[in-house]
């Protein structure tokens, strides 16, 4: 009884690959793992800026999740301009505001909070004002954005009190 059960376990398992396109290999899907669902091979970014409160970093990443949201990442060139015509269609065009980078805990490591991954991880994406990050102080943990208009980075102590953008991304199925 056993085998037969393992054997049609088998066959459906070679049908479900036969009939399904293989899944898209890249370590930002690996939560679809049902041979039949098939990732998605493109997403949509949007920007919210928030500019009613002035928050800690650890603050602003729970008031974007407390909105289904999560703290802005900035991982290509493309995001950067949706972030900059974002930010001019704001209530308040004036910055600075907490983004999702962090090196709290390593140094000079910046990850994005909101997806665990590296600053710059895969594109190779950075856009820091010149000079920066220099953790002056010895105590610039958290990553801001529009300290000196534009749309450049810094990195800011955590504990500043700044406005903040969060983001989402949805599934782009078209
Ligand atoms: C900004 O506003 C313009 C004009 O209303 C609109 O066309 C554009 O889509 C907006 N962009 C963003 C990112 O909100
Ligand atoms: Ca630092
Ligand atoms: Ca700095």
């Amino acid at each position: 009884m056993k085998i037969i059960i393992l054997l049609l376990f088998v066959i459906c398992c070679m049908l479900a690959t036969h009939f399904c396109s293989p899944i898209i290999e890249e370590d930002d899907f690996s939560s679809f793992a049902s041979p039949c669902l098939q990732p998605p091979t493109n997403f949509k970014k949007r920007y919210f800026v928030h500019n009613n409160i002035h928050v800690t970093f650890l603050e602003a990443w729970r008031q974007c999740q407390a909105i289904g949201l999560r703290l802005a990442t900035i991982t290509s060139e493309e995001d950067s301009k949706l972030m900059q015509e974002t930010i001019a269609n704001s209530t308040n065009t004036k910055g600075p505001w907490y983004i999702g980078g962090t090196d709290l805990g390593n140094e000079g490591h910046f990850v994005w909070i909101s997806t665990n991954k590296p600053v710059g991880h895969m594109t190779g994406y950075f856009n820091y004002s010149p000079g920066q990050p220099d953790n002056a102080g010895g105590s610039e943990n958290c990553l801001e954005i529009g300290r000196w208009g534009g749309v450049v980075w810094n990195d800011e102590p955590c504990d500043a009190k700044l406005r903040y953008i969060c983001e989402s991304v949805t599934p782009n199925w078209s």
